[in-house]
């Protein structure tokens, strides 16, 4: 059976849902971020986006970019309470589905034609009733895998909604540069442009030999696979993802200790919120290097006891990059730690009641305040420098 995904992502959703509240900034620049002196851009709405405003910016360059904008810090409570608005509707239209993050997810619509006229129609159906739900625009996209299907979300933001049937891969791939991919970066960008290789399409036309000898056997296959429009990867509910990880490839490569540490006390926190966003804990950690060779490494340690804390997934996370030997002038191009094995909560606050419950409530307060300024804000003193 021919396989179909919908992706569904809000269009500038933290902005939006400070518009709908206030008309007093409808069809104005807003940016939604931490207004401290360290802020930095959470979102901001399409009329900001003009001036060049973007998510992660400095807030202080924002304010330079955009100087009548109307700056905000939020209210994260609202904007949960939305997405589960959001993911109830979602719910309607799919029993699959995958949440991304706040306010994107994939669905699985394999086999429910029966339930529509026609796909065009079901993803303007979603769109509907997300409108109805929440007051808020959606984008859409809906192809044969999710790949595509996340491309497509973001065809013709804001308010899209696009399909890309069999028969239109090629045609929708082919002019878009490659760094639309999932997963190329700065670097991988330059070295695919020395090829000769802007295009997606280009990149379909080249010899997979060629691709194997600049960027390792597998990473050649995953995009090569992905410029021709093929992506076996199956959504994947919550409940069902065997584990829930980051990674991230650095537009230079880290060299020091210090700075390798950094990024992993990044990590953990990322990895950490998520799993407690979740309301799991991990019983495995897991870490990911790669090298400027593209030479790739993973170590895991399962730990006596799940965790969901930074500390612990640091601790462990520092402790399996030290079991990878640096290769000699090498640097380390991507670092992930994910967290697989998920216990039962229940369990552990009876293990370590008091200590647990103190961390708890820690890590409730930080979870408030990366929620609030956006997941970047909050970091350990360290990564403050
Ligand atoms: P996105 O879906 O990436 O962005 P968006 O919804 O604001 O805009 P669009 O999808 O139309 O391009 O992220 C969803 C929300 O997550 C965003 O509204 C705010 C939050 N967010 C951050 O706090 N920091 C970030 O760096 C990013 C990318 C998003
Ligand atoms: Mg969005």
């Amino acid at each position: 059976m021919d396989r179909w995904i919908m992706h569904v992502d809000m269009d500038a959703f933290f902005a939006s849902v400070e518009q709908r509240d206030h008309e007093e900034y409808r069809g104005k620049p807003v940016i939604v971020g931490g207004l401290g002196p360290r802020g930095v851009v959470s979102t901001a709405s399409y009329e900001a986006r003009k001036f060049g405003v973007r998510s992660a910016m400095p807030m202080a360059t924002a304010r330079r970019l955009c100087k009548n904008g109307i700056f905000v810090s939020g209210s994260y409570e609202t904007y949960s309470e939305v997405s589960r608005q959001i993911f109830e509707v979602l719910s309607r239209f799919s029993p699959v589905i995958e949440p991304l993050s706040i306010d994107e997810g994939f669905l699985d619509i394999t086999g429910m034609e029966g339930l529509m006229e026609s796909r065009r129609e079901y993803g303007m159906r979603l769109k509907k009733e997300i409108f109805e739900a929440t007051g808020l625009v959606a984008s859409v996209g809906i192809a044969p895998n999710k790949f595509l299907a996340k491309l497509a979300s973001d065809l013709e933001k804001p308010d899209g909604l696009v399909v890309i049937e069999k028969e239109d891969i090629q045609r929708v791939l082919s002019p878009l540069p490659v760094r639309r991919i999932w997963g190329v970066g700065r670097r991988m960008n330059e070295k695919l442009a020395i090829m000769g290789i802007e295009t997606i399409g280009q990149l379909a036309k080249t010899d997979i030999r060629k691709l194997e000898k600049i960027l390792g056997e597998h990473s050649a296959k995953h995009l090569y696979d992905l410029s021709r429009g093929i992506d076996d990867r199956p959504v994947e509910p919550e409940h069902e993802a065997k584990s829930i990880g980051r990674e991230v490839t650095f537009p230079e490569d880290l060299y020091s200790q210090e700075d390798i540490n950094t990024a992993l006390l990044y990590l953990a926190g990322q990895v950490g919120w998520r799993l407690r966003c979740a309301g799991t804990m991990a019983h495995t950690i897991q870490i990911k290097i790669r090298f400027g060779d593209f030479s790739t490494y993973t170590r895991r340690k399962t730990l006596p006891q799940p965790t969901a804390y930074d500390e612990d997934i640091y601790a462990t996370a520092k402790e399996l990059c030290a079991l990878v030997a640096m290769p000699k002038d090498l640097g380390v191009r991507l670092l992930g730690i994910s967290g697989s094995g998920f216990g039962d909560t229940a369990e552990i606050s009876l293990f370590d009641a008091k200590d647990t419950q103190k961390k708890e409530k820690l890590y409730d307060a930080i979870d408030a305040l990366k929620a609030r300024f956006g997941e970047g804000i909050v970091t350990k003193g360290k990564l403050i420098k």
